[in-house]
């Protein structure tokens, strides 16, 4: 252990060449929140266990416990240590070993605040949210999306009708699930060949733009073949999972320069973040997803069927559609000065009940998506696309949903059936 705190340096003041990190820290039995910072700081930097031999050059390069405040930790990293268009590099020092250290009980990197060398080097998403309200043709209200359910097992020709049943009711986007790639019964090709006619058809049917988010994940390689497939037959979006596929294909797969937007899903975040003093937050992948480019992102609803608080999904929010964001308990201050937004996505158990609440709490910008809610209508998915439309339109003209839903058959089934109305 290194017991010199050499790597502690409360009077500085990170002044734009730093990359910043907040930490909260749970030090192990025995240790100061301070001595962990101190353990933290130089391990995540140009230190090691033991001391080796020290030279002047490098010293400079010594990341700094600049902020103490209970478990909370503020890190300034010399922008110096980093490759700068090289996320993988990045989390390597500030999330990498340090997340095993015996040093800690636990640890988790709260926010990231990226200085203009590293905001530089990246397209950030190339439509964000006025790219993609231009695109789909939506001003003044969220998009309405579904996921196809059953999310696997779907032939092509099922999945293209529910895609279009979805459309021809009302909804803007319609995504493949996160797990479905191409599987023996659903191949890739013959997918988004017979769904993106689909979609056309439900264009010229609506007069709607209408969207297709083709999910690409797989290896590397193969992903951006099945991004150029989707761009030749003319689709407005693909969907990649980020954190199953990885930061490294997902820069990649941005910095090929297709005409679509991307669609992030963020399958397997919960690894990272749902333990609330380990690992690795939302906000910051949330960060990597804005920086690496993607149009939109899954942020969780505060109210469905999956894990997030709704305050901390606010500041997420704002944290990738804002053009700056300030300090708080949980953030770090960002100004993404050229990088331009990233769409939020709420999904997971939402049925139009639930469009109230989330338009009060995350406005209008934003995504919502309801698989189960749209699909598992009582009367089909057509009906269910119709509802949740009815149910944004319901908010939109400040009345309640069940005012709305008076003369609106298909809002007023989903209602009841997901148990909206006490009885
Ligand atoms: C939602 C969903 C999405 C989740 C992901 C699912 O379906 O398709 O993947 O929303 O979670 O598979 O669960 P339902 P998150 O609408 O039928 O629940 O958005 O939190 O990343
Ligand atoms: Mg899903």
């Amino acid at each position: 252990m290194n017991k010199k705190l050499d790597f502690i340096n409360l009077k500085y003041r990170p002044k734009g060449k730093d990359l910043i990190c907040l930490f909260k820290i749970d030090p192990a039995k025995g240790l100061s929140v301070k001595e962990a910072a101190n353990t933290v700081a130089l391990e995540s930097s140009v230190g090691t266990w033991t001391s080796v031999k020290k030279i002047d050059y490098y010293e400079k390069l010594k990341a700094k416990v600049f902020s103490l405040g209970g478990h909370l930790v503020k890190i300034a990293y010399p922008q110096e240590l980093f490759e700068y268009d090289n996320i993988p590099n990045i989390l390597s020092s500030i999330a990498g070993n340090i997340m095993g250290m015996k040093a800690v009980n636990s640890i988790r990197l709260e926010d990231i605040s990226f200085p203009k060398s590293i905001l530089r080097k990246y397209k950030g998403p190339q439509y964000g949210i006025k790219g993609i309200r231009k695109m789909m043709k939506v001003k003044g209200r969220p998009l309405v999306g579904t996921i196809i359910k059953p999310k696997l097992g779907l032939n092509v020709r099922h999945h293209a009708e529910s895609a279009y049943e979805s459309w021809i009711g009302g909804c803007d986007i319609v995504k493949d699930d996160e797990n479905l790639s191409s599987q023996k019964f659903n191949n890739f090709e013959k997918r988004i060949a017979k769904t993106l006619d689909m979609a056309d058809k439900a264009e010229k049917e609506t007069g709607e733009k209408k969207g297709y988010l083709a999910n690409v994940t797989a290896e590397t390689n193969k992903m951006i073949q099945r991004a150029q497939a989707v761009q030749d037959l003319g689709g407005k979006y693909i969907m990649v999972d980020v954190i199953t596929s990885g930061w490294a294909a997902v820069q990649t797969l941005r910095e090929v320069g297709f005409k679509m937007a991307i669609h992030a899903h963020r399958a397997m975040h919960a690894a990272f973040d749902r333990n609330p003093d380990h690992g690795i937050s939302m906000m910051v992948m949330a960060d990597f997803a804005r920086l690496a480019g993607m149009d939109q992102l899954h942020i969780g609803t505060g109210i469905g069927k999956l894990e997030g608080d709704i305050n901390v999904i606010k500041e997420i929010e704002q944290e990738i559609e804002n053009s700056k964001v300030k300090e708080t308990k949980i953030r770090l201050e960002q100004n993404w000065r050229n990088i331009k937004s990233t769409l939020a996505v709420s999904s997971g158990g939402l049925h139009p009940g639930h469009v109230p609440f989330l338009m009060k709490n995350l406005g209008n910008d934003l995504v919502i998506q309801m698989g189960g809610g749209i699909h598992g209508h009582p009367d089909g998915t057509r009906a269910g696309a119709k509802a949740s439309r009815q149910a944004v339109n319901a908010v939109l003209n400040h009345q309640s949903l069940g005012e709305y839903s008076k003369l609106r058959k298909e809002l007023r089934r989903a209602l009841v059936y997901w148990k909206y109305f006490r009885k």
